[in-house]
């Protein structure tokens, strides 16, 4: 196969021996940060497709994003950094009872690399120490991940109890991952929420976001 498709490949399957070299061979030829955009993801995506349908079983699934994580920390050291520094600061997490964070920590990666200081709680975090978290931290906007349907659901409590606990008009909430829609975001969470919240289909639009919270 051609060296990207080899790429892709290697996600799919899971496949870590010679990733270095081919991610190495890669980054001649192109930014790490399009590497991940237009192959690893793309990769994982097919995973998502896969295991969706029940063509791939759990513990290949893993695999996979051990691979993809193991690739984006090979790229990491290679991307960008702006001069930038303490542009704001967020607090990330992945929402309580789900352990997805291979999207979250792109976001950590993207604004981490544009001058944004992040606090990366780890995953199943529960508001408390999210909020925890915000306060001790005197951060500037909260972030939360969820890519379970039920994760949309904690979402929403969560925001009701940053609006109980008086704290919504403090801090701007960014919102992202696959089982969120803009018009879930924009319309149903926006309109009981009295600060502001922002749905980010990608790490980008959290970077565009994030600009525009800050400005
Ligand atoms: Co799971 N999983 N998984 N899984 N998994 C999904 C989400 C699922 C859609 C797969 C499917 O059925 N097609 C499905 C959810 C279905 C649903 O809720 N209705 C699912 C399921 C069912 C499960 C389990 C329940 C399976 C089981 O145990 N039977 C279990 C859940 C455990 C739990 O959470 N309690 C589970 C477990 C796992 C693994 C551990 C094996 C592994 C995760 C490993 C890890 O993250 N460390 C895994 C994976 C890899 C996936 C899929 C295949 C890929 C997710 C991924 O990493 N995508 C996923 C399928 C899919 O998403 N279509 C799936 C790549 C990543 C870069 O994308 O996270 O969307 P994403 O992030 C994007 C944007 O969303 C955005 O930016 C990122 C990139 O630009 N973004 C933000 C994300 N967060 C953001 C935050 C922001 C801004 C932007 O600001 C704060």
């Amino acid at each position: 196969l051609p060296l990207f498709d080899r790429l892709e490949r290697r996600i799919v399957d899971g496949e870590r021996e010679g990733l270095s070299s081919d991610l190495d061979a890669a980054m001649e030829r192109t930014p790490p940060l399009a590497i991940i955009n237009d192959t690893l993801l793309s990769g994982m995506k097919t995973v998502g497709e896969l295991f969706g349908s029940g063509q791939m079983q759990l513990p290949f699934v893993l695999q996979s994003a051990e691979v993809m994580k193991v690739a984006v920390s090979h790229l990491e050291p290679h991307m960008e950094a702006a001069d930038a520094d303490g542009k704001g600061r967020i607090v990330l997490a992945t929402v309580k009872g789900d352990v997805h964070d291979i999207g979250k920590n792109l976001v950590d990666i993207i604004l981490s690399n544009n001058g944004y200081d992040v606090v990366n709680l780890g995953i199943k975090q529960p508001i408390t120490s999210i909020l925890d978290a915000a306060e001790g931290e005197r951060a500037d906007v909260i972030g939360m991940s969820g890519l379970l349907v039920k994760s949309t659901v904690v979402m929403k409590d969560n925001l009701h109890e940053i609006t109980a606990r008086g704290l919504a008009e403090r801090y701007p909430v960014l919102l992202g991952g696959a089982a969120l829609t803009r018009a879930f975001v924009e319309t149903d969470l926006a309109v009981t929420y009295p600060g502001q919240v922002h749905y980010a289909r990608d790490a980008f639009e959290g970077l565009r976001l994030m600009d525009d919270i800050m400005a």
